[in-house]
């Protein structure tokens, strides 16, 4: 039998679909006085410039609610914000009413995952006091929600000054998760000087601590900055399907029988593509399926698993049909799994092109890349 590597791309495409759009939604108000930050915060973490080109509409008298179509992100703007003392009260009352639809609505969906306080590094020549008041009655009436508050300190230049601002806020024992200082973009003084943005990896593994797993592959997916974080929540995913396959083993024998690729299988690949948060058609699945465990491959592949096989497991004769079957699905999902993540790696980086993957070279590399993970011992 061999594999249809049109029907399991296809397989493949309908599950990576499937998987976005069931992805939970991800809420967060993010707060700051005016022209900190928030914006190009927002932008430069979150793929597809949502800021800019998400639809924003107002849903208080000063929030406004940022949301994309089949994005799953709604993020709650407080554009223009002052902490003249009319506001203050006013802003704070409308975020604890947001908190409470959200909670009322008992759905994850609509719940109010994080705030993010902003707060302006280069902006501030002291240290802004009645900020912190204000953070503080914020976590006062926050205490019944716990809605995690993690404060960022934008535009964080001079680092040292960003530093000394961190431990300060540390110093005050709000009842927040983290205080994370941030150059969301590079900052231009001369030609000579450019200070090179920082922090933003760092609010990812922040807010990947912070999270509720149900939210982590909404938030790889619409992270950015972080190829660490995703390769770990991909890899994360290997291990799941390895699992899997482990247990549901495979009907034994002979390995060339090609169809392996069991749901177990396109579902990490929807997985790991979804993390990635990359956009990946038809034809590079198919180019992959077809170089990996596909039709061409099948009985190289086959004679290269029995091969590992009896130098993995000491003593396995030709019989022992569950056995080899179990580890043989575990070990192809691994390569599988692994080498896909190498592709989205490569992709991610733009250091190989979609259309390269098409070509002799691309599905050659695809191959090489596969065999390298079979070969691995585990
Ligand atoms: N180079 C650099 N500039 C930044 C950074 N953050 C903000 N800026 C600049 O600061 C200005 C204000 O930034 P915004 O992101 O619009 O601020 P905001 O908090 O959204 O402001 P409002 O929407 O008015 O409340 C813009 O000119 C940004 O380019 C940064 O990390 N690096
Ligand atoms: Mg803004």
């Amino acid at each position: 039998m061999e594999i249809n590597t049109d029907d399991v791309a296809q397989k493949c495409l309908n599950a990576i679909s499937e998987k976005l759009h069931s992805l939970k939604k991800l809420n967060i108000i993010v707060i700051g006085k005016s022209g900190v930050g928030k914006s190009t915060l927002i932008n430069s973490l979150f793929r597809g410039n949502f800021a800019e080109v998400g639809l924003g509409r107002p849903v208080t008298d000063k929030i406004r609610k940022i949301e994309k179509k089949d994005y799953p992100l709604a993020v709650y703007d407080t554009p223009g914000f002052e902490l003249s003392s009319g506001q203050q009260g006013k802003v704070k009352d409308e975020i604890i009413e947001l908190i409470n639809k959200g909670m009322a609505a008992q759905d994850i969906n609509e719940a109010i995952h994080c705030i993010w306080y902003c707060i302006n590094v280069g902006g501030n020549r002291t240290f802004d006091s009645s900020e912190i008041e204000w953070i503080k009655s914020l976590t006062e009436s926050n205490k019944v929600f716990k809605v995690p508050i993690i404060v960022v300190l934008t535009q964080s230049c001079p680092k040292k000054k960003a530093y000394e601002m961190k431990r300060l806020v540390e110093a005050e024992n709000l009842d927040i998760v983290s205080v994370v200082p941030v150059l969301a973009q590079d900052m231009d003084f001369d030609e000579e000087y450019v200070a090179r943005a920082f922090g933003l990896d760092t609010l990812v593994d922040v807010m990947g601590e912070t999270l509720p797993d149900e939210l982590q592959d909404t938030f790889q997916n619409l992270q950015k900055v972080n190829l660490e974080a995703k390769k770990r929540r991909a890899h994360a995913a290997v291990a799941t399907a390895v699992t899997a396959s482990f247990g549901e083993g495979f009907a034994p024998i002979p390995f060339a029988d090609a169809a392996l690729l069991v749901p177990t299988q396109v579902g990490m690949i929807a997985s790991i593509t979804v993390i990635f948060g990359l956009e990946v058609n038809k034809s590079i699945l198919t180019a992959i399926v077809s170089s990996t465990v596909g039709a061409g491959g099948a009985t190289v592949l086959g004679r290269t698993i029995v091969a590992n096989i009896f130098k993995l497991i000491p003593g396995v004769g030709s019989g022992v049909g569950g056995m080899i079957s179990g580890s043989t699905a575990a070990l192809i999902t691994t390569a599988l799994g692994e080498a896909y993540i190498q592709l989205m790696v490569l992709l991610y980086k733009g250091e190989i092109k979609e259309e390269d993957l098409y070509s002799e070279k691309g599905t050659n590399m695809i191959k090489r890349i596969f065999k390298d993970e079979l070969k691995k011992k585990r």
